[in-house]
């Protein structure tokens, strides 16, 4: 475990008005309507002012969890945050389905299209202090590659890998949940280079450095490989609501 922290893009220090907004979203989900009337004394404006302009901050999910996790700050869209780019044409793409699996194989871009479609809304939060909401994502989930590779008793995990070696480690579990994807439209257009055209990882509920961009490969593993940033101090998990942000 690194004692220093790791190279950027890292946790930017929170702002005042964060750590307010989050002081105030911890106490109204935590108390009924009526009561932040009375408890609050005095600063009425202030709640309907969270009513409005926070109202994603008071939100649950259907799992019971706050729809924005702790430390999160709700952006419009996603902000580029880098990388090594990824070949973008799609006549040059390729994904190889493969590692501790029955039926390794690899699609072209037409093999891809040719999986089943989906097309779903996440969030999305980078350990950096941003979440998106309600992102569009159009692609193949996860499950559907996987029905097809069908992997093997021993499979563990999987490691998204992404152009010039970028990997990212989920244990298989989550990586089979419903919201995960590979992805190739973002609000019904065609990804950005600078988010990982032609395809992406989507792991909407761990932290979005597990969500590869410029997707070359899905690995099927017994055992555990942490990933680039994990490797460089993140958490080998990254579980936002848990803040696992570091390792
Ligand atoms: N191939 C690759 N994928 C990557 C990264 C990267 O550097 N290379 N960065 C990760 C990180 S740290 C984040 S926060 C998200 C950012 O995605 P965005 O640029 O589309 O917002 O992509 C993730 N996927
Ligand atoms: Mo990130």
């Amino acid at each position: 475990m690194p004692s220093s922290r790791p190279p950027s893009p890292e946790v930017e220090p929170r702002s005042p008005e964060v750590e307010r907004l989050l002081a105030r979203r911890r106490f109204i989900t935590r108390a009924a309507a009526g009561t932040v009337l009375t408890a609050l004394g005095g600063g009425l404006y202030r709640i309907v002012e969270d009513l409005l302009c926070g109202e994603a901050l008071a939100q649950t999910r259907g799992d019971g969890r706050l729809r924005v996790p702790p430390g999160q700050r709700v952006l419009e869209r996603l902000k580029p945050m880098g990388g090594e780019e990824g070949d973008p044409s799609t006549a040059s793409f390729g994904l190889r389905v493969h590692g501790d699996v029955e039926e390794p194989f690899s699609l072209d871009w037409t093999g891809l299209l040719a999986m089943p479609q989906t097309t779903l809304k996440s969030d999305v939060h980078c350990v950096t202090g941003w979440s998106v909401l309600d992102a569009e994502w159009s692609g193949v989930t996860l499950r559907a590659l996987a029905d097809r590779a069908r992997p093997s008793r021993s499979a563990r995990h999987v490691i998204f890998e992404g152009a010039h070696g970028y990997t990212a480690n989920v244990p298989l579990r989550e990586a089979l949940g419903p919201t995960v994807m590979v992805a190739h439209r973002l609000g019904g257009k065609p990804l950005a280079a600078t988010h990982g055209a032609p395809v992406r990882g989507v792991v909407p509920d761990l932290y979005f450095w597990k969500s590869a961009k410029w997707l070359t490969g899905i690995r099927f593993v017994a055992r555990d490989a942490p990933g680039y940033w994990e490797r460089r101090g993140y958490h080998n998990h990254g579980d936002p609501w848990r803040e696992e942000r570091y390792g």
